[in-house]
């Protein structure tokens, strides 16, 4: 028995809920030598901004226990190279991307955002509030409700894209769901990694040389599930789970919290092909139960207990 995994974001429908995570799958082209871009959701590209950056002084990237920081500090290749470089390979290739984004001023998020937004490969914009390794924009745009109203909104007027928007752990997540909805958000993407740290305790060295870095990979997994709990349990547009997902038991563990799609990262860096084995589990997962679409289990988890009936963002 076949079995339907396509899931509708918004407007955008996709043919199944994996998506390639920002920052973990290059700019697409990267991934075609493993599978086609076509078989996964959707690809969400490299963070793009108006000028190329080198990213962050190495080292930028120490391996912890269940888990990966990162400090590239968006490294990329700016929007001019974006354009002539890498949006004429992903054209023809049947397969949705979505642009991440991110302004050092709010200015800046604007500008790049109505440029992107004239590119015809691309489906949505992805707006990174959460970069937890850029001393300007990121994740500072992401911890107050105000500043995440403006700079959504001011984004928003400007495009015709849905636009997602991806949150950051480190603050009362309920309340900067709502402000980005309150600003016309399509979507909300939780979560970005956690911040964190680890230190050489022989040469008396930070792990990354920027001290903090972003944690990601499993450890971050139950943590990342709470608050895209919370974020669903607070508005109404769909909500894309992100964090720690390495099996199809992750995976569904955010459709069935209520999310539409989840964002696959981390995993990617040691087992590329893991979206394929993700599709197949989950199919056989649905087989299994009895269920002939994915549709059917998003939203499923039996409700109890107290929490998210008060103001808990614990
Ligand atoms: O480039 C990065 O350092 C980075 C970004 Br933009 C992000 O959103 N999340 C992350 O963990 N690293």
């Amino acid at each position: 028995m076949g079995v339907n995994l396509e899931v509708e974001i918004g407007k955008l429908k996709l043919k199944n809920p994996i998506i390639l995570a920002s920052g973990c799958a290059g700019y697409g082209i990267e991934m075609e030598d493993f599978f086609p871009l076509n078989e996964v959701g959707a690809i969400v590209l490299k963070g793009i901004s108006l000028k190329e950056s080198i990213g962050n002084p190495p080292p930028r990237i120490w391996e912890t226990p269940s888990g990966l920081i990162n400090s590239i500090g968006l490294q990329n290749v700016g929007l001019k190279r974006f354009l002539e470089e890498k949006v004429p390979h992903l054209k023809g290739k049947n397969a949705i991307f979505i642009a991440n984004f991110y302004g050092k001023t709010l200015e800046e998020y604007v500008d790049v955002a109505i440029e992107l937004d004239k590119v015809d490969i691309l489906q949505a914009l992805e707006m990174n509030i959460s970069c937890p390794n850029v001393k300007e924009g990121g994740i500072q745009f992401g911890l107050n409700p105000e500043t995440v109203y403006k700079v959504v909104g001011k984004v928003k007027d400007r495009i015709k894209k849905p636009l997602w928007v991806k949150l950051t752990p480190s603050t009362n997540i309920r309340e900067i769901a709502k402000a980005a909805v309150d600003a016309n958000a399509d979507v909300l993407v939780a979560i970005n990694s956690v911040p964190s740290m680890a230190i050489d305790i022989e040469n008396f060295e930070y792990r990354v040389k920027n001290r903090v870095g972003g944690l990601s990979g499993p450890a971050i997994h139950p943590i990342a599930l709470k608050l895209a709990n919370d974020v669903v349990e607070s508005v109404k547009v769909p909500v894309i789970g992100c964090g720690g997902i390495s099996s199809y038991k992750d995976a569904l563990e955010f459709i069935l919290i209520g999310c539409r799609a989840f964002e696959l990262g981390t995993a990617l860096f040691y087992n590329p092909l893991i979206p394929l084995e993700i599709k197949k589990d989950i199919e056989d997962y649905l087989r299994r139960k009895g269920f002939s679409s994915i549709s059917e289990v998003i939203g499923l988890i039996k409700k109890g207990g107290n929490y998210g009936t008060s103001n808990d963002c614990s």
